[in-house]
């Protein structure tokens, strides 16, 4: 079926009973029989949405379930281009994997690809996401810009600073960025983020942005690793939040980001990117790989880099790293 048309059913159908979606206007609008509209409120039925009919008149929605499929984002899309294809997945290791694949195969720039649940989610450097089916939004957005590599690791502060708006857009809470990736409440983490490349020497080809939003899970939902530094946002606002809703938002914003950081340049991102970090001006833990050390974070360059003061006055700016305020 349809998936737009299916979008559009339930939008429309979201006006409430007094103005009631006419089956036949509908199908006359997407070309399709009047059978066609029917089997599409069935489908959405089947979903677990309540459907209510007025006689001769038409549909209204009278509830819907927290999903995040395709119709269900699409609904609430406000975009041109992010998320006018959207892949659902109920269940599958990583939509990572899937967003590679299809970013191979040409998908269109702004593909998302979501899951309901990943069984092998994965953050930097490997590390397992927990990913708990029905909780959360685990998706990767299949984005195009026209730029050269090194610009890319710049995409995670773009995302961040959108996920934050979205978050600010959709809920009460207040989040804080932690370099390079982590959005943050309470000192816990809400969201992640992992940004991967599919690049030609001198031009990017695809970038991969994944996204892992914390969104309904209670604390018993978390693993027991993860109930002292995870939270979502059901548990910081006290009520449910629509997923839908949300990854609409996220998309949304970031559109709009993207295309002003690609017109702009990163200095707008940057000044809102600092203004929502918890760090800057702080004492931070830096972790590598390599070392382990402590500075004062002073910002971000225009590379992306974390800029940072060594105790000797020395100025550093780190690429990739944990850091910890002290
Ligand atoms: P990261 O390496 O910064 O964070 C991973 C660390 O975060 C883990 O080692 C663990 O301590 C902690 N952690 C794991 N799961 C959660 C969680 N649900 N909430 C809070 N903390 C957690 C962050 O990497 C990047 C995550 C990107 C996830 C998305 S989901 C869609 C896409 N598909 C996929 O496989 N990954 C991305």
């Amino acid at each position: 079926m349809n998936t737009n048309m299916k979008s559009e059913l339930l939008k429309r159908m979201s006006a409430g009973m007094e103005n009631p979606v006419s089956g036949q206007q509908l199908a006359d609008e997407y070309g399709v029989s009047r059978t066609a509209v029917w089997k599409c409120v069935k489908d959405l039925e089947n979903e677990g949405y309540k459907i209510g009919t007025v006689r001769k008149k038409g549909y209204y929605l009278i509830g819907s379930p927290d999903l995040v499929t395709g119709p269900a984002i699409g609904q609430h899309l406000k975009t041109s281009v992010y998320g006018r294809t959207i892949q659902y997945i109920a269940s599958c290791p990583s939509t990572q994997l899937i967003a590679h694949e299809a970013a191979q195969n040409e998908a269109a720039d702004g593909t998302v690809i979501i899951a309901d649940e990943q069984t092998a989610g994965k953050g930097r450097l490997s590390r397992p996401w927990s990913s708990a089916a029905g909780k959360g939004i685990w998706m990767s957005v299949i984005i195009r810009p026209d730029l050269p590599p090194q610009q890319a690791p710049q995409l995670t502060l773009v995302a961040a600073v959108a996920i934050v708006r979205a978050i600010e857009e959709c809920t009460r809470v207040s989040p804080s960025i932690k370099w390079p990736n982590d959005i943050l409440v309470n000192g816990k983490k809400l969201t992640g983020i992992l940004t991967e490349l599919q690049a030609d020497p001198d031009r990017v080809k695809a970038i991969i942005l994944g996204i892992g939003m914390n969104v309904n899970q209670t604390a018993e939902d978390f693993p027991e690793e993860l109930e002292t530094i995870a939270t979502s946002l059901a548990i910081e606002e006290g009520r449910q939040i629509s997923r839908a809703e949300l990854a609409a938002s996220v998309l949304f914003h970031l559109e709009q980001y993207t295309g002003l950081y690609v017109e702009k340049g990163f200095a707008p991102i940057k000044l809102l990117w600092e203004g929502y970090a918890d760090s800057i001006g702080r004492r931070i833990r830096i972790s590598t790989l390599h070392e382990t050390y402590e500075a004062v974070a002073h910002g971000i360059s225009e590379d992306g880099r974390l800029e940072v003061e060594l105790d000797d006055g020395t100025i550093r700016g780190i690429y990739s790293a944990d850091i910890h305020i002290v």
